[in-house]
């Protein structure tokens, strides 16, 4: 069984989790997580590496449900709840899911295509009757959960990892971290993401502390929580920092202050997914009396190279490897660079994700023969930290914490009636780090709020383009290859 899901029995008395329902203890974690095993496994012994996906609110059913999928053998598939049903129905179909598990919410956008293509579902709320039986022994090599990732193919890859791997993830920033039972957080973040779900939940209900569930992020809401004086841990992506501190600006000076002395009580606070801006950083130390722990981090490798816990938390700088990860840069001729030589990051050690799924390929060639997890992004070593520099792919962008890639949008847009060509890119922004921004050609007039609305039934809300650009003709290099930094200067010009 995997170990958070054994070691719940520990703590079985103290609460685990609070959301808008109201608070559970590990004991009831433990029940409904059985419950739900019995009810995946329909009379079986064991789901073998069945897929089972979940569209589930934040809070209590959702790790009843993801617990509940790893003690029956199953392999949990969290579904994001703001896709549009063509995005679901690509991870549905693209995982092979044998069984769905649907909240109340979300019965509309999904229920219609799963009973159409008659997936065995379970509704979060249904009246089943206890059952007893036992449940498989699981071991650590299985498969444990599909995340989808994008990246440099057009359609986003599932990445699997094992229980193995997530036993290990979880442990490697509890000791670097230094968890503790005592802890309680707010977890804001979406759950189809390793942010979320590792480090915000997976850590702190793997050493007994109680995670609190905020649905939405809403920075009022949000301050109204960290101000209770009950939180000692708190993570999230720059962009969210971001909102906070656009939030405190309005606030009075006496507010500001109150802000300060319960803030300062904090025990850590934790930035990643994303670059953290040297400004962010600084003005939430204002606000807060806290350096912010910046990490990075990737869905293959969970997190990898962490600012430390006692010691320099260096601005614009991510850290040293993390306990039991290696790290190394690598040049293009396939030499290890030394100080402030720029290179790849690879990555080896337990973190490091089993395979994409079904893409036999496409993970063999982001090894390299020795074994390294090839990350795409560069860096160099400053002083013994690690500083990230850039990516080594324009086609990937980073918004607000999420990783799009403008081959995917492109590939969506040409679909459009109207659209004849377009070249997608991502344009830096203090708020979100970079924003969706795309360049088309049109076949017929459309306006960008026709566009828009058309995007927004076969795209999640993030990957939307903010900002159009209309060209009669695409710049293309020699090779016929569209010029994406041309079309990010057509922006900085000005858009009609
Ligand atoms: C939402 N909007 C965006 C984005 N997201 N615009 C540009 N880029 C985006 N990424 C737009 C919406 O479409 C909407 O526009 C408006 O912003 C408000 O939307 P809403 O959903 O209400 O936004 P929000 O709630 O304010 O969301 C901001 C957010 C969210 C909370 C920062 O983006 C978020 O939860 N990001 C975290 C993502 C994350 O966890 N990434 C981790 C993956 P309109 O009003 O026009 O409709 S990375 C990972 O796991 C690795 C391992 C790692 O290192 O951590
Ligand atoms: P994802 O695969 O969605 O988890 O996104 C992983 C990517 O986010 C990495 O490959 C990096 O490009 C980026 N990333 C994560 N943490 C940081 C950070 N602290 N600084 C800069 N980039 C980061």
């Amino acid at each position: 069984m995997p170990k958070i899901t054994s070691s719940a029995h520990v703590f079985a008395n103290s609460v685990a989790i609070l959301d808008p329902n109201g608070e559970y203890t590990y004991q009831q974690l433990i029940d409904a997580s059985n419950q739900w095993a019995y009810r995946f496994l329909l009379g079986a012994t064991d789901l073998d590496g069945a897929r089972v996906a979940f569209m589930v609110q934040p809070g209590f059913h959702y790790v009843a449900v993801q617990w509940g999928i790893w003690k029956a053998g199953g392999v949990a598939v969290p579904l994001c709840v703001t896709y549009p049903i063509a995005s679901l129905q690509y991870v549905l179909e693209d995982t092979g899911a044998s069984q769905v598990v649907i909240d109340t919410d979300f019965q509309e956008v999904l229920l219609p295509f799963v009973s159409a293509s008659q997936l065995k579902h379970h509704l979060v709320h249904d009246e089943v009757t206890p059952q007893d039986m036992s449940l498989p022994e699981v071991s650590s090599d299985r498969p444990a959960m599909i995340l989808y990732t994008s990246g440099t193919t057009s359609l986003p890859k599932g990445v699997v990892t094992t229980h193995g791997n997530i036993d290990f993830q979880m442990s490697c920033l509890v000791q670097a971290w230094e968890w503790k039972a005592t802890d309680r957080t707010l977890c804001i973040l979406p759950l189809h993401h390793i942010h979320g779900i590792i480090n915000v939940i997976g850590c702190s209900l793997s050493v007994g502390a109680t995670c609190e569930f905020m649905p939405k992020f809403n920075a009022v809401d949000v301050f109204s929580r960290l101000l209770s004086g009950e939180l000692t841990v708190f993570m999230a992506v720059p962009t969210i920092y971001f909102k906070l501190i656009s939030h405190w600006d309005t606030l009075s000076t006496a507010d500001q202050h109150v802000i300060f002395d319960t803030l300062l009580k904090f025990r850590l606070m934790v930035s990643g997914s994303a670059a953290l801006p040297v400004s962010v950083m600084e003005k939430w130390h204002i606000i807060s009396g806290h350096w912010l722990l910046e990490r990075y981090g990737m869905t293959e490798i969970a997190m990898a190279i962490s600012n430390p816990f006692h010691g320099e938390r260096r601005p614009g700088h991510v850290g040293l490897p993390l306990p039991g990860v290696s790290v190394r840069l690598m040049g293009d001729n396939e030499e290890i660079k030394e100080e402030l030589e720029p290179g790849e990051i690879q990555i080896k050690g337990p973190n490091v994700f089993q395979s994409y799924w079904n893409k036999p390929s496409a993970t063999q060639e982001t090894f390299t023969e020795d074994g390294w997890f090839k990350t795409g992004d560069v860096a160099h070593l400053d002083g013994g930290y690690y500083k990230i520099l850039g990516r080594s792919s324009v086609d990937i962008i980073k918004s607000g914490g999420y990783k799009l890639s403008a081959l995917e949008i492109e590939e969506v847009l040409r679909v459009h009636p109207d659209i004849e060509d377009c070249g997608v890119v991502g344009l830096p922004d203090d708020e979100w780090g970079e924003v969706v921004a795309a360049v088309l050609v049109l076949k017929n007039a459309i306006t960008k709020e026709e566009i828009n609305t058309w995007l927004r039934a076969r795209l999640p809300g993030y990957k939307v383009p903010r900002l159009y650009h209309f060209v009669e003709e695409l710049p293309r290099n020699a090779m016929g290859k569209v010029t994406k930094n041309d079309l990010k200067i057509m922006f900085y010009r000005g858009s009609p």
